[in-house]
């Protein structure tokens, strides 16, 4: 197999053994980010493919998602950071129902290599956490995260209480469910702010720093 094949194979087979030495090996070829956005996304495609095929199980699929988090793990000290300033704080979450939190995790460390100050909320996070967590951190913009397609509709209740509760900073939203449509049409006329799909965590860096301009 070729360093990408096997980077691949790591996720799909949940394993480690040799994942670390090939890490290092692709980091003299490529940057961070295109590992993880190339061979590891594509593993992780195919987990959702065999899954959805029922040919894997959740266990199995969990230990797919530790080696892509362990990856990420990796890989992250050699990201390239931004050593400027604060340039805001953003609050994240992987909306109420919802335990997939490797996208909204990345998007953290993107967002934190690059001048924003991170309040990470988990996941499951129901509106109320999120509001009483607003209230307590004033963050300038809500990130939400959420993979399923009960996500997307959940993404339209929160909106409405967070309306409802009178915050109307930016709100960015991103997850395999969704898309820019779903949000323009579906989430946002539920909120007084502004609501932005990002597609990926570097999408969402670059919304959130046209917000901080
Ligand atoms: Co689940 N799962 N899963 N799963 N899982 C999916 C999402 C699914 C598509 C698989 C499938 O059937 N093909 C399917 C959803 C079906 C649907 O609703 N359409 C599914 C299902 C059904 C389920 C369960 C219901 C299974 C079950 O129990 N029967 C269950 C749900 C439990 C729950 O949430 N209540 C479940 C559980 C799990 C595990 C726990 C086993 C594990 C998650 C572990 C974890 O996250 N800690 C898991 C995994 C790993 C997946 C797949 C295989 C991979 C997801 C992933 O991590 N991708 C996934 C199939 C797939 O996506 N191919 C699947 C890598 C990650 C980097 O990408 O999160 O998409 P992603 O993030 C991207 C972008 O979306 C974006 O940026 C990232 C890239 O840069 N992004 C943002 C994401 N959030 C953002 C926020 C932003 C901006 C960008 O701003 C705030």
């Amino acid at each position: 197999l070729s360093l990408e094949e096997r980077l691949a194979s790591y996720v799909v087979e949940g394993t480690k053994e040799g994942l670390y030495a090939d890490l290092d090996e692709a980091l003299q070829k490529y940057p961070p980010l295109d590992i993880i956005n190339g061979p590891l996304m594509k593993g992780m495609e195919e987990v959702g493919r065999l899954f959805n095929n029922n040919e894997l199980i959740v266990a199995e699929v969990l230990q797919s998602a530790e080696v892509m988090k362990a990856s990420v793990a990796h890989l992250e000290p050699h990201m390239e950071k931004a050593d400027s300033a604060v340039k805001g704080k953003i609050m994240l979450a992987t909306v109420k129902g919802d335990v997939h939190d490797i996208g909204k995790n990345l998007v953290e460390i993107i967002l934190s290599n690059n001048g924003y100050k991170i309040v990470n909320l988990g996941i499951k996070v129901p509106p109320e956490q999120l509001i009483d967590a607003y209230r307590r951190e004033k963050p300038d913009a809500i990130g939400l995260s959420g993979l399923l397609v009960k996500s997307a509709q959940q993404m339209i209740i929160t909106a409405q209480d967070l309306k409802t509760a009178g915050i109307d900073v930016p709100i960015l939203v991103g997850g395999a469910a969704l898309t820019r449509k779903f949000t323009k049409t579906r989430i946002a006329p539920e909120y007084d702010g502004a609501v932005l799909y990002a597609k990926d965590a570097m999408d969402g860096l670059d919304i959130a720093n046209k917000l901080s301009d």
